[in-house]
């Protein structure tokens, strides 16, 4: 990892334009990543992708709250990217949030940009990951938010740490098999192995190559395990055989612990676990496979167990393949899925308050669907898959929606429904073309400062595809305030909402044929993304767009552009726009 003291960098720093300071008086760290192609051979083929300082899984970045990290991406690549920094609120500062399209354009090859990651609230574990195409499949790696200088966890000070990436693997260049899919219309490609920490493990049944990650731990010792789910576009189960795990925090806030044989996660999800090495020293597997919750007709999944091994230290006599973790759930137990989830709580402590809004001042009601289109010839069916929100499937836009936001440049984006165009019974088994089809559009919720929010994301089985949903916000976690099956019910529903310890996430799953009520207070002024964090999901424009307005002070105020933000190649500034504030971002 490229890492090095502020006093080396000032200077580099001051040469880009960037000034050193941490908002909060924390420590200032500065890493460069140079993206380029890499051979990675797994599953026994090798194929090459892209990868940060010549490394997959790519570097961690550490710090403490309250510290700020610079990253400079050297884009040496052949196509354009971005990354994202997953979990981080970056307050007043969109400008390093970084997804394509919303918050800056992609780094294009031979250029570079410096992102500036604030770490203001959350503490524990988060990550970052490529925003762009379907890129992150490589281009990932940890954030550890260790608490700010002078503090320490809600629980004993663990003997060690361990970080463990659950990912998937693909055959072939997966940008270009998904280019390929979008324009047909077709379905996109099911990973062909899940991984930990990179590697597939002991258990792949199409080659006969063994690539597996072994993590040593000591007898009687505990460990925090720093999960990262950063598994493209499929929830996963995630076990260690003999051993319960402790979850104590997830999408960097600590929650009340849970002690589970099992733990479901959606892509995207982080989670801080106490592991105590407690049992007869020996080989045990930790493994995860991955939760369907598709229709049971839908069976063309990747139905590997990616594993790793926990190996006790010491001297004693082992034979055997290690133990397989028996409590690890089966591909469709979506029972298993929902006990997993039903049971997050924020702490709700002194120290760790909760404070999700009461008095609410904008109700949407958003409905989660996949839909069709019809297309021209380029396609094969004649329809074309898609997903969208309240019937409105994202369309990127020439120039990003930050841009032409601080800009005023119009004819970018239109407003987003706080409501569906119909209302019909979005759990049911018929759906008439009104409802099936659907349209792309580009549209944006904007938000007055310190707008307090109420937004039902609610499921449907539109063509029979039902499935959960995991909806991301960029820009803050939200307060998860109940769930449910079947139509949301705005009379009898909002009765069963926990306003006492709701989870704060940044990532949550609309139940298959359900619905979730989330809350959140619009004080981060901003442009934010939300969208499922299954990747086909997105691709097809199951997404959206906050625009948080500024208050009425330069604290509750965005922040001014850095200086060389990427431009868009596909957009021709016009002429008005010329200036010299423009020259400087485009
Ligand atoms: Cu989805």
């Amino acid at each position: 990892m490229a890492s090095r003291s502020i006093l080396v960098h000032v200077a580099a720093l001051l040469l880009i334009g960037v000034l050193p300071f941490a908002a909060h008086g924390g420590t200032v760290h500065y890493h460069d990543f140079i993206v380029k192609e890499t051979n990675v051979t797994r599953l026994c083929m090798t194929k090459s992708v892209l990868t940060v300082n010549d490394s997959f899984l790519g570097p961690v970045i550490k710090a403490r709250r309250g510290d700020t990290v610079y990253v400079n991406l050297h884009n040496q690549g052949d196509y354009g990217l971005t990354l994202h920094w997953h979990g981080v609120r970056q307050p007043r500062n969109p400008w390093s949030d970084g997804p394509e399209f919303i918050t800056q354009c992609a780094i294009q090859p031979s250029t570079n940009f410096t992102y500036e990651i604030n770490f203001t609230e959350e503490e524990g574990t988060v990550w970052w990951h490529a925003h762009s195409d379907w890129t992150r499949e490589t281009v990932h790696g940890a954030i550890v938010v260790l608490p700010a200088e002078g503090t320490t966890y809600p629980f004993p000070e663990p003997d060690g740490e361990e970080i463990i990436i659950l990912g998937a693997w693909y055959v072939g260049k997966l940008n270009l098999i998904v280019e390929e899919d979008l324009a047909q219309g077709v379905n996109m490609p099911n990973s062909n192995g899940y991984l930990i920490n990179g590697y597939p493990g002991d258990l792949i049944v199409e080659c006969t190559m063994r690539q597996t990650y072994r993590w040593v731990v000591e007898y009687g010792k505990t460990y925090l395990i720093r999960l990262v789910t950063a598994v493209l576009d499929a929830e996963v189960f995630f076990a260690i055989a003999g051993h319960n795990l402790t979850v104590v925090g997830m999408d960097g806030a600590y929650i009340k612990p849970i002690v589970t044989p099992y733990i479901a996660a959606s892509p995207g999800r982080t989670m801080d676990i106490l592991f105590t090495a407690d049992q007869t020293p020996g080989l045990y597997y930790m493994a995860s496979r991955e939760h369907q919750s598709e229709d049971a007709t839908v069976t063309g999944f990747d139905h590997s167990n990616a594993t790793a091994i926990v190996e006790y230290q010491g001297n004693y006599s082992y034979s055997g393949t290690p133990l397989f973790p028996d409590d690890l759930p089966v591909y469709r137990d979506f029972k298993a899925s929902e006990i997993f989830t039903a049971q997050i709580r924020s702490l709700a402590s002194q120290e760790y308050p909760v404070d999700v809004p009461l008095d609410i001042t904008t109700r949407m009601f958003v409905v989660v669907s996949m839909n069709v289109i019809y297309c021209d010839d380029s396609c094969q069916s004649g329809h074309e898959i898609l997903s969208t929100l309240n019937n409105i499937s994202w369309l990127d836009p020439p120039v990003d929606i930050l841009k032409a936001y601080y800009w005023n440049i119009s004819g970018i984006y239109g407003d987003f429904p706080d409501y569906p165009p119909t209302w019909y019974n979005f759990t049911g088994d018929y759906f008439d073309d009104s409802i099936v089809f659907t349209s792309k559009g580009t549209k944006v919720k904007v938000l007055n400062f310190n707008e307090t929010v109420e937004l039902i994301f609610q499921g449907t089985n539109v063509l029979f595809g039902s499935m959960n949903h995991p909806m991301h916000l960029h820009g803050q976690s939200f307060y998860v305030i109940g769930s449910g099956y079947g139509n949301f019910n705005n009379e009898t529903d909002p009765l069963t909402f926990n306003l006492v310890n709701p989870p704060k996430l940044n990532t949550y799953p609309v139940p298959k044929n359900g619905w979730i009520a989330i809350r959140f207070r619009a004080d981060n002024p901003g442009v934010w993304f939300f969208h499922c964090h299954l990747q086909h999901h997105q691709s097809w424009g199951m997404a959206g767009v906050f625009i948080v307005l500024n208050g009425d002070t330069e604290e509750t105020s965005m922040r001014p552009p850095p200086p060389g933000m990427p431009s868009c190649p596909s957009w021709t500034i016009p002429f008005e726009f010329l200036d010299s504030d423009m020259k400087n971002i485009s």
